[in-house]
């Protein structure tokens, strides 16, 4: 059994979908970012970087529990212990890391900025608004040029595809209209008929329907600067 813990954010529906996609046995924990729940010592010991996702599985190669932090870290991790979603040989196995790496250094942080200035801060500040939906927008369309000639990322779908989709879940909210991007408007359709995908969907929602941004949640989420994390490391 693999003790998943995450919260409804697209970082956390990326190992949903990779846990339902796997078929993998899986028992869900919550940690309510909002609420500082990630800031929790037990939490600290798994993710010492304090957010979601992460897992601890009980069933691991050397008997021994195991835990992951950092979603591509985690993406690896499943598809390698299922034998699934992931290409067997040399030149496929690079082309997920590329592709896994671009999301996780690329798409996540440009989008989680966009989503940032345009929903969540409490001043809207021009620049920095348009700077970040410009660079998603940028992304994108190497996503669609990359999909041009192929159905999923690295052809046959993978942890690629699941690390990029909920990403682009929100495209409306940060900014971008799949109607310029035609191969990644054909590729998020195909995705999100997927039951696996639907039923990570599914479950996130039940946890947890309106996103909770107040003025308490965004002094949790944005206000830990680096003397906040001195003072839980003593
Ligand atoms: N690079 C990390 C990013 C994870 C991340 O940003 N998680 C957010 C939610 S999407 C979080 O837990 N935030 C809580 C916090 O910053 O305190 C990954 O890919 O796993």
């Amino acid at each position: 059994m693999i003790d998943f813990f995450f919260w409804t954010t697209p970082n956390g529906q990326k190992v949903m979908i990779c846990l339902e996609e796997t078929g993998l046995p899986y028992r869900l924990n919550t940690v309510n970012i909002s609420k500082g729940e990630q800031l929790q010592a037990d939490f600290l010991e798994i993710s010492p970087n304090n957010k979601i996702p992460a897992i601890r599985d009980n069933d691991s190669a050397d008997g021994a529990p195991l835990t992951v932090f950092e979603s591509g870290a985690i993406l690896f991790y499943l598809a390698e212990k299922s034998g699934t979603l992931l290409p067997l040989k040399a030149r496929g196995r690079v082309a997920a890391m590329e592709w896994v790496f671009w999301q996780v250094g690329g798409l996540g942080p440009m989008a989680g900025q966009n989503h940032h200035f345009a929903h969540y801060a409490p001043e809207k500040i021009p620049y920095a608004i348009q700077r970040y939906v410009t660079e998603t927008g940028r992304l994108y369309g190497v996503l669609d040029k990359r999909l041009a000639a192929r159905e999923f990322i690295l052809g046959e779908y993978s942890i690629a595809d699941i690390a990029a989709y909920p990403w682009v879940f929100d495209y409306g909210r940060q900014g971008q209209d799949l109607d310029d991007f035609p191969n990644v408007k054909r590729w998020f359709q195909a995705i999100s008929a997927r039951p696996a995908v639907r039923r990570a969907r599914e479950q996130a929602d039940a946890v947890n329907i309106a996103p909770n941004v107040n003025d308490q949640s965004r002094a949790v989420l944005f206000g830990q600067g680096a003397a906040r994390s001195a003072a839980r490391a003593s």
